[in-house]
C-alpha cells in the first residue's frame, strides 16, 4: 500500500462539499463509523484466539442465535455514534426497536438517523469465513427538535444520503456511497488506516458469476427456478459459475468487481424472503445503483419500495444490470404461464 494513497478520513474531507446536506455532521458520522470499524476489525480477527465466539445465550428478533461477536459489534456501533452526539436515533437488527439518542442531544437538533445490521453472515464466524458491517444513513423526516419516531426510519431507500459496508476478509475494507459513486478503502492494520484502493467502483454491466443458496432450489418460485436453469445452461457463455459464501456483503462484493448477480428470492420457507429492507437491502441497493448495477425483488425497484416495519424483509436480486434484468425477466414470464 504506497503512502501516497488518499486516506479515508482526506476522503471525506475532500468530498464534504458533495453532500447536499452537510454542515460536517455527515463527516463526522462517516469518521464515526470508521472508527467503529476500527474497533470491531481488531476483534473479528482475533475471534479464533479468545473466548468471544459461540452464541451469547440470546436469541435477537429474528429467532438467530446471538454470537457475541454479534453482540460486541452492536454495542460498538452504537456507542461510538452516541458519543459522536450526530444522530437522533439508531435502528439495528439486534434491537428489537430504534434507539432514540437523546441523552446528549437533549434539544433534538441532530438530523441523522443510521441503520445497521453489525455484523451480517455471522454464522460463518465459527468457520473463519468472511463477514461484514453494513450501514445506512438517512436524513430525520420528522421536524428537528422533537423525538426521532418510526417514520424517520421507514423511509424509500432512494431518501439515503450515505450507505455502505466494511467486509471483514482477507483483508478489510470499508466501502461507502453519499450518492456520488462507490469507492473502496483497505486497512492498513500495521497503522489503522483506511486507504483508498478501489475508486469510482463499478458493477460490469454483465458477468459470469451467479451467488444464490441452490439448497433452497425447490422451495424457490419457478421463475427464479427458470433462472437458474438458464445459468447452468451450455449456451453462449454459459453455464456461469456458481459462487456463494453466504455472507451478502462477501458476495455481493465479489460480484461488484468481477460481475455478478446474488439472488435470495421468496420461498415457500421464506414467504417474503430473508434479507432486511432497512440495513441490509436497502444499503446494498443504493451502493448497486451508484455502481451502476440493479437491486430489485424482482419486480420493483427495492429503493423504491416503502417500509411498514422496523425489520420486514423483502426478496433480494441485486448485481450487474443485464444479468438482473434478465432474472426479473423470468420471473415476469413465469408469472404470464
Ligand atoms: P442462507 C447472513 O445471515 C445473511 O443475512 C446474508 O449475509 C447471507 O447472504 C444470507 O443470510 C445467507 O442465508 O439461508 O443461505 O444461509
Amino acid at each position: 500500500m504506497s503512502g501516497q494513497n488518499k486516506t479515508l478520513g482526506e476522503f471525506i474531507i475532500e468530498n464534504q462539499t458533495a453532500f447536499k446536506y452537510t454542515t460536517g455532521e455527515l463527516t463526522r458520522l462517516l469518521n464515526s463509523l470508521r472508527l467503529a470499524a476500527k474497533v470491531v476489525n481488531h476483534e473479528v480477527n482475533k475471534a479464533g484466539l479468545v473466548d468471544i465466539i459461540g452464541a451469547a445465550g440470546d436469541v435477537n428478533i429474528q429467532g438467530e442465535d446471538q454470537q457475541k461477536l454479534d453482540v460486541y459489534a452492536n454495542e460498538v456501533f452504537i456507542q461510538t455514534l452516541k458519543k459522536r452526539n450526530i444522530v437522533c436515533g439508531i435502528a439495528s437488527e439486534e434491537e428489537d426497536d430504534f434507539i432514540s439518542i437523546n441523552s446528549q442531544d437533549s434539544n433534538h437538533q441532530n438530523k441523522y438517523v443510521v441503520l445497521i445490521d453489525p455484523l451480517d453472515g455471522s454464522s460463518n464466524i465459527d468457520v473463519n469465513v468472511s463477514v461484514g458491517t453494513i450501514f445506512s444513513v438517512y436524513r430525520r423526516i420528522t421536524p428537528v427538535g422533537s423525538p426521532v419516531t418510526i417514520e424517520d426510519f421507514l423511509q424509500e431507500g432512494h431518501q439515503q444520503v450515505a450507505a455502505g459496508y466494511i467486509v471483514y476478509g482477507t483483508s478489510t475494507m470499508l466501502v461507502y456511497t453519499t450518492g456520488a459513486g462507490v469507492n473502496g478503502f483497505t486497512l492498513n492494520p500495521a497503522i489503522g488506516t483506511f486507504y483508498l484502493s478501489h475508486p469510482d467502483m463499478s458493477f460490469p454491466e454483465d458477468g459470469q458469476i451467479y451467488s444464490c443458496n441452490e439448497g433452497n432450489y425447490i422451495h424457490f418460485p419457478q421463475g427464479i427456478k427458470d433462472y437458474i436453469k438458464y445459468c447452468q445452461k451450455e449456451e453462449g457463455d454459459r453455464p456461469y459459475t456458481s459462487r456463494y459464501i453466504g455472507s451478502l456483503v462477501s458476495d455481493f462484493h465479489r460480484n461488484m468487481i468481477k460481475g455478478g448477480i446474488y439472488l435470495y428470492p421468496k420461498s415457500s420457507k421464506n414467504e417474503k424472503g430473508k434479507l432486511r429492507l432497512l440495513y441490509e437491502c436497502n444499503p446494498m441497493a443504493f451502493l448497486a445503483e451508484q455502481a451502476n448495477g440493479k437491486a430489485s425483488d424482482g419486480f420493483q425497484r427495492i429503493l423504491d419500495i416503502k417500509p411498514t416495519e422496523l425489520h420486514e424483509r423483502v426478496p433480494f436480486i441485486c448485481g450487474s444490470k443485464n444479468m438482473v434484468e434478465k432474472a426479473e425477466e423470468f420471473e415476469r414470464n413465469a408469472l404470464k404461464k
